[in-house]
Order: structure tokens, then sequence, then C-alpha cells
């Protein structure tokens, strides 16, 4: 099989009830990138890449697009299902810029499963289960609203609870994690108060030192794996790594120094479902906890989170965050990934399982082939 056509467009997908807030960003509105790859058999395979603003990493939406347009005329006449060759093409054509050619690799994947007739999960190694555990995120509020919302995502079914903090003084935030395990101390769901990078080593040895009670993760508190490290050995709670786990190498330095208890692990930051698989398999060999999720995205990259989600041991599953409840509708009208009792049905069909409506899309902004 080859690849003779790739289409690039860009898609605007605004935040419901906005704005997102995280430590660094306040986000309404995200601009997507869609990958639609066409092969000499006449499947078609979708992809998507989805930074969440251009602060909350070095990955950004023009900066995709640019990555794309610099790869796309190489990779016409690749075996799309050749993943890891293709990923390999990608690699001489374009040093870095993982989160662009995890576009590419997603498309690929799902030309693969439609190919053979099967799931992306069961490509993927199989499904440990077809109800895969989401978690939601709130953005960064004050106590009484975060333990509001709290009390609302645990009454919907939400295995896990994500409560953004930083970016102001540490007593709010303290005063939140407080409030909101009034609300689901006794209930079992699970807590991670995540600083996107926002946290000074003193704020995050304070959070931790005044809620030693309380069983939350730290999710990447600080900005750098060497402020982390720093005061790893005088924190109360366990830490992982999401932003700074940036690829493969740093994963494999950070399981294998003990530098982190788990990862908040990002699709397209790792460079697509090809190595988000060694991940996934990295972090067992290691007893390493970690969400399947994205920065964000539409039904192409919930499809590909709930997938890969789908096939991790279920001790290990953090769960898939989507960004499905902050979007108005769906890319596929009638199969569109949605989260129901804080759980994602796994989609049926081959591939991603899932048929976006390609009007939603306009024209392409880029094409090759
Ligand atoms: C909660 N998320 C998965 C969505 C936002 O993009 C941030 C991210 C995180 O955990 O950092
Ligand atoms: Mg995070």
């Amino acid at each position: 099989m080859k690849i003779t056509e790739i289409h690039v467009h860009a898609h605007e997908l605004p935040v419901q009830n906005g704005p997102y807030t995280m430590s660094n960003a306040e986000i309404w509105s995200l601009d997507t990138t869609i990958v639609r790859m066409v092969t000499d058999t006449g499947l078609v395979g979708w992809g998507e890449t989805c930074p969440v603003g251009p602060t909350y990493q070095p990955h950004h939406a023009l900066g995709a697009r640019a990555a794309l347009e610099q790869m796309a005329p190489g990779l016409i006449g690749a075996d799309p299902t050749q993943i890891l060759l293709l990923h390999r093409r990608m690699n001489g054509l374009l040093d870095g810029h993982s989160y662009a050619k995890a576009a590419i690799d997603i498309a690929a994947h799902d030309i693969l499963g439609k190919a053979t007739g099967r799931r992306l999960c069961d490509l993927l190694g199989g499904a440990a289960t077809e109800r895969v555990p989401s978690y939601y995120a709130t953005g960064i509020g004050s106590p009484d609203d975060i333990a509001r919302i709290a009390a609302e995502k645990l009454a919907e079914g939400y295995p896990r609870l994500q409560v953004k903090i930083g970016g102001r003084p540490v007593e709010i935030d303290i005063a939140v994690v407080r409030k909101v395990w009034e609300v689901i101390g006794t209930s079992g769901m699970r807590l991670a108060v995540d600083g996107n990078r926002g946290l000074t080593t003193r704020d995050a040895l304070r959070l931790s030192r005044e809620c030693p009670g309380i069983p939350f993760i730290m999710e990447q508190p600080c900005n750098t794996i060497e402020e982390i490290a720093a005061i790893r050995g005088q924190l109360h709670h366990a830490v992982y790594l999401d932003e700074a786990a940036t690829d493969l190498a740093t994963v494999v330095r950070a399981a294998g120094q003990g530098l982190c208890d788990g990862f908040g692990m990002k699709v397209t930051r790792i460079g697509g479902l090809f190595a988000m698989a060694a991940f996934r398999d990295l972090c067992e060999a290691r007893s390493l906890p970690h969400t399947c999720d994205d920065a964000w995205g539409g039904d192409i990259i919930a499809a590909a989170c709930t997938h890969v989600g789908a096939t991790v041991q279920p001790r290990l599953m953090e769960g898939a965050w989507l960004a499905q409840p902050y979007i108005r509708g769906n890319y596929d009208p009638r199969g569109g990934i949605r989260i129901a009792d804080g759980h994602i049905a796994l989609p049926e069909g081959p591939g991603l399982g899932i048929e976006p409506d390609a009007s939603l899309f306009g024209p392409p902004v880029l094409s090759a082939g």
C-alpha cells in the first residue's frame, strides 16, 4: 500500500463555557490540525494534533502545520502500514517535532486498522477493557467553585479528578485541595493536583507538608525534572511527570533513575500511538501508573487516546482525559467519542472506529501528492 495524498486542515475548537485555565494559560479556543491521508487502495486515514495553546509546552498549532508541510511531500509513496519505517522516514525528513509526526502516525494506524479490519486497541496488543476510565480536569478556581465541580464529577461517575493549581499564592491552592478532599475523601475517587510547571520548589514542598493526610498525586508541580528531583525525597506525595516527559529517552531516564512515581502522558507529545505503546510497556515493566490522554483535540485524538488507554494494565491506568466535555459537537455525528458515567466506550469499527464528517474541516491549508 502507498500513501498517494496528504491533506492538512486547520479547524477551530471553541472552549465551551470557557476559558479553560491552567497555571500558565487561559484558553478560549483551540486551533487544531487535522490530517487526511489517502492511499492507492482508496483507504483514507485520519490524524490530528492540537496543542492546548502556545504556552502549555513548546508545541503550537502553526509549528505543527509547518512541520507537516516540511514532511508531507517526502511521505508520498511510503507504506502507511509499515509504521516503524514510516517513523524512520519522517525522522529522515525532519528532526524532532514529534507532536506533528503524531498526526501522521495516528492516520497511518487508522489505515492499518481499516486495511486489516481490526480496531486500533487490538492492533496495539488487545483491549483489557471495553469501558475506558476517564478523569475530569478542573481549571484554576476558588475553593468553593472547585469543590462544587468535584461534587458534580463524583456524581457523574468519574473515578478520578485532576485539580489545577499554581500561578497564585499557594495558600489558595492548599485551601482548594482541602475543600475538594472534604467532598471526595470517603468516596474512593482518586485525586491528582496538577501545577502545570507553575510552582516553585518552595511552594510544592509547602503544599505537600500542609496536606500530609490527603493522598493526592502531584502532577508536574515544577518546571524541570531537576527541580522535582531536588525536592522529591522531602515530599509526602507521589510525583508524576507530564510536560517534562518529552520523549521516550526522557521516560527511560526518569523511570530508570526513579525520578517520578508515574506519568501524565500525551499521545501527541510522545510522537503518536507507536511510541505510546512503547511508553506503556516501559511503564508496565516498572509498575508506573500513567494517563493516556492528550493536550486537546476532537474525536480523532479522543479515539486514539481511548484505544491505547484500553490496552493499559488496569492497575496502572490513571485514565484517558478527553477534551470532549469542553467541546460542542463531534467530528463524527453518529459514532463520536463520548464520556458517560466517567468512562468511554471503545468504538467498535476498524481503525480509530470513527468516521469524521470531512465537510466540517473546509478546504485543506496544504496538500501533497
Ligand atoms: C488535563 N490535561 C490533560 C488537559 C490540558 O491540556 C492539560 C492537561 C494536563 O494534564 O496537563
Ligand atoms: Mg498535566
